[in-house]
């Protein structure tokens, strides 16, 4: 009998900086509401889906950027979801920016948590990717300063057993890196969860747009495929106060094969009915890892960071 999970991921359209915490929940609430209605048991929601993506902004007073993190997880204003998600039986992620404190000093994550259907916080994990850059570029259009505004996550890309299945989670930038996926793969994941924000401008490099969503599917269809798991993508999309972000928010298939994708970039929730068997063959097949990986020959990959071309 196959193993039937119906996910959703919930895109959000832009949120303005102006808007508040509560405004932003309300929206969640919506779309939760709505993903159980059709018949969903897990629903991801965005990166830093409580705020405007602030890294774009440069800010030097410490206090005011503390005010787009969480100091707890549910706070007064998230409660509401975890309430509504309990009483409605609905597992979620949710990305948002942590604020904690480790040894005395204070500690800034970009954080996503998986929830069960009871409303209890079963995995966190903390983004190990970080893009961008943490000086001021006044030249540029707009900022991305993931590097300053975020440590390192210290949590390495771990895997739940939750609805029925085994599920791990990673953010953003994450997935255009295939050692993200390929740990989870090493565990078993079954249904790999993400939430982006990608702007559609590459502020380093002048890019065509479209080829933002390209790379956005390539990574995550092929680090679907190469490690039989499905993949749940969901965006924060559209013009926040003015800066585009892409939307594309998709369910990927362990077959590589993308089975469901928003149409536009405002708050919108699509679905699909996963069953978790389908990447079986894949994982026993060509990516049958016990038969046919060479880690004799991968050293490289956790023994170098930076490309190191021969000399000559
Ligand atoms: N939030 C992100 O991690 N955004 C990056 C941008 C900078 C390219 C991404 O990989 O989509």
């Amino acid at each position: 009998m196959a193993r039937l999970l119906k996910v959703a991921a919930a895109q959000l359209g832009p949120i303005h900086r102006a808007e508040d915490r509560t405004s932003v929940v309300n929206r969640l609430l919506d779309m939760l509401r709505q993903a159980h209605g059709a018949g969903c048991k897990l629903v991801v929601f965005p990166e830093l889906a409580l705020t405007t993506f602030f890294p774009r902004y440069w800010m030097t007073d410490q206090a005011e950027v503390d005010t787009y993190f969480e100091r707890e997880m549910p706070g007064p204003e998230t409660r509401p979801l975890f309430e509504e998600a309990s009483r409605l039986g609905m597992a979620f992620y949710l990305g948002y920016a942590e604020l904690t404190e480790e040894g005395g000093a204070a500690k800034r994550y970009n954080t996503s948590i998986l929830v069960d259907g009871g409303g209890r916080i079963l995995g966190k994990y903390r983004k190990v990717h970080l893009p961008g850059h943490a000086e001021h570029l006044p030249e540029a259009p707009f900022q991305h300063l993931e590097k300053r505004y975020f440590d390192v996550g210290d949590l390495g890309f771990p895997v739940w057993r939750a609805c029925g299945g085994v599920l791990g989670m990673c953010i953003c930038n994450d997935r255009r890196w295939p050692e993200t996926f390929r740990v989870m793969g090493l565990q078993g994941a079954e249904l790999i969860a993400l939430g982006f924000n990608t702007p559609s401008r590459n502020i380093f490099h002048d890019e065509p747009v479209h080829l933002r969503m390209f790379h956005h599917l390539l990574t995550m269809q092929a680090g679907a495929y190469q490690n039989g798991t499905w993949v749940v993508a969901a965006a924060k999309a559209g013009r926040e106060d003015g800066h585009h972000l892409i939307g594309g928010s998709c369910i990927i298939a362990p077959t590589g094969e993308v089975v469901a994708r928003a149409l536009g970039e405002e708050d919108e929730v699509i679905a699909f009915d996963c069953d978790l068997d389908v990447g079986d063959y894949v994982k026993r097949t060509v990516f049958n890892f016990d038969k046919h990986r060479r880690i004799e020959h991968y050293r490289r990959i956790t023994e170098q960071v930076g490309v190191r071309p021969p000399s000559g």
